[in-house]
């Protein structure tokens, strides 16, 4: 029976501390979907086809990886694709708390899926969303965090905002 897992996240935009997390997973799970989710405490700067259409760029050389959106809860999504898995990016203790709340969270409304973590890569420890968006804000450089084609969609997101 094919592994398949769900990768789930708000990915605004993603950086290369989710590809890292994406990229390994495609090497130990047979299929995984990237779903870009809404999460409520979250306003984000990209819309919805946006974010999908840079990770879609940033992975187009993973055959094993599909780009997905879903308004909805999590376990039904992974439910809909028969995934026995939920894969998610641990960087420090302060992801913890979050992360074991939403675990459990999921565990109750499905108890057949389980929740893998990765540690992140020393070097994207610090690595989030949030602080890509800030650098970027202020034209700071950001070619280190995240891949060209998402430093070029920022630039322009915030020329725009400008505007
Ligand atoms: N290194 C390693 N991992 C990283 C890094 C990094 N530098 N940066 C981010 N990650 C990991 C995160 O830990 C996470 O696992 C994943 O990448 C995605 O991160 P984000 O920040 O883009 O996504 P989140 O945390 O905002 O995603 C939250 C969800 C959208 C998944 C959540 O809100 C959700 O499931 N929403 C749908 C509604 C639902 O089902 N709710 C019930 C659960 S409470």
């Amino acid at each position: 029976m094919a592994s398949i897992a769900v990768c789930p996240g708000s990915f605004d935009p993603v950086t290369y501390g989710h590809l890292d997390i994406i990229r390994r997973g495609a090497k130990v799970f047979d299929q995984v979907y990237v779903v870009v989710l809404n999460n409520s405490s979250k306003k984000p700067l990209f819309s919805t086809e946006e974010r999908m259409e840079l990770l879609r760029e940033v992975t187009k050389d993973l055959s094993n990886v599909i780009v997905d959106s879903y308004h909805g809860l999590l376990v039904d999504y992974a439910r809909s694709k028969n995934a026995s898995a939920i894969l998610r990016g641990l960087r420090a203790v302060s992801d913890f708390e979050y992360e074991m709340q939403i675990t459990s969270m999921n565990r109750v409304l499905n108890e057949q899926i389980e929740t893998f973590f990765m540690m992140t890569n020393n070097q994207y420890a610090f690595l989030s969303s949030s602080i890509v968006k800030e650098v970027a804000k202020y034209n700071g450089n950001v070619s280190e965090l995240v891949p060209k084609i998402v430093e070029e969609a920022l630039r322009k997101k915030f020329s725009q905002n400008q505007n």
